[in-house]
């Protein structure tokens, strides 16, 4: 692979990025077309059910009787399956591409590998894995949840400086400031769905929709296995498509829609395959406790983000306890310090 390859492909990557947010639950993806060493076509997948980067890419050609000369670099596996559009891998040999670099093959069952065997058999010469971490990073979601058969998993909370993430009487307290709190809003836009826990629910009254950002609100996934919450509350104002995963009701009601589980079985267990079904590829877990550390203890995550404030709360909830490793990126937000943990899998 020569340096100017991977330089093609960075630029197909950024332009992958440009989908972020309108594409899911389709990955992002990218794709640049070059002759004779210059980029003369580029496209990506812009929007959920629109044409994939392929199409684009090669629509947006002045020629396209070159193609046979061109070299065609991709961020993802064509596809070679029926989906909202035909398959992307007839397309580039429909018109006669020859030579093709891609990132990361498609873990989707329905591709799988067989677009490269399309190409392959078709007699293109197909090179796989090029900035593979790179591409592996910006679709981590839709990996995540063709690999593991579950949404990706961010857990987040907010703490004081001496540990503490509620008071003990269940009033709410205010503990991060006001960017800290823009900036949850911006990671509720990323992720399809949040998660919060009965007590939560009751004591902080959350929204869980998105004030301080532009952006889509995420589904909210409600858990409170006895039917304790009042109607009254927030999340049960059918603003939002809303869960609630519970011990006795089953019922679909536009935006509210109750779903049964057992206590025989462990809650994780039933929620995260029943997610997966649904198609929700991102979870926001914003607490409480017992959520957060019934993850942890679980060793089902993929991100922990916490907000550290300078306040002291002397004694309250104690907040979960971070992992001895994977600390990959802090930050200073406002009069708060941010801490990001990855786990990669
Ligand atoms: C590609 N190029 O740009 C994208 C691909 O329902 P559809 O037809 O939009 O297909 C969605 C699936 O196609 C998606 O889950 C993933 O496997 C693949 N996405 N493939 O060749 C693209 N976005
Ligand atoms: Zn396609």
């Amino acid at each position: 692979m020569r340096f100017a390859d991977e330089l093609y492909m960075r630029r197909a990557l950024e332009l992958a990025a440009l989908g972020h947010n309108t594409t899911r639950p389709n990955p992002m993806v990218g794709c640049v077309v070059t002759y004779k060493g210059k980029i003369i076509g580029e496209g990506c997948h812009q929007q959920y059910g629109g044409p994939h980067a392929e199409v684009n890419a090669i629509n947006s050609l002045a020629d396209k009787s070159l193609l046979p000369q061109c070299k065609v670099y991709v961020t993802l596996e064509p596809c070679s399956h029926y989906g909202k559009t035909p398959p992307c891998a007839d397309f580039l040999i429909e018109h006669g591409v020859r030579s093709i670099f891609i990132c990361n093959t498609d873990p989707n069952p329905l591709v799988a590998g067989r677009g490269i065997r399309k190409l392959l058999d078709a007699g293109c010469e197909v090179h796989v894995g090029l900035l593979e971490e790179e591409g592996s990073e910006l679709n981590k979601r839709f990996f995540t949840f063709h690999r593991h058969k579950r949404p990706y998993i961010v857990l987040k909370w907010a703490q004081t400086a001496d540990g503490f993430i509620a008071q003990s009487n269940g009033e709410p307290t205010a503990i991060s400031g006001s960017l800290a709190k823009k900036l949850v809003h911006k990671w509720r836009t990323e992720e399809q769905a949040i998660m919060v826990g009965t007590r939560t629910a009751l004591s902080d009254n959350p929204h869980l929709n998105v004030r301080e950002w532009t952006g889509n609100a995420p589904i909210r996934i409600v858990i409170d296995k006895n039917l304790r919450l009042p109607p009254t509350l927030h999340v049960f104002d059918k603003k939002q498509p809303t869960f609630v995963y519970n011990y006795e009701r089953h019922e679909n009601t536009p935006n509210l829609e109750y779903v049964k589980i057992t206590p025989a079985v462990d809650l994780l267990e039933q929620i995260l395959p029943d997610l997966h079904q649904r198609s929700i590829q991102s979870v926001l877990v914003e607490g409480g406790t017992i959520l957060l550390n019934h993850f942890l203890a679980s060793d089902i995550w993929d991100e922990i983000r916490v907000l550290r404030s300078p306040q002291q709360l002397e004694n309250g909830v104690k907040a979960p306890s971070l992992p001895l490793t994977g600390l990959t990126q802090t930050a200073t937000i406002g009069d708060d310090e941010l801490f990001i943990y990855r786990k990669y899998q």
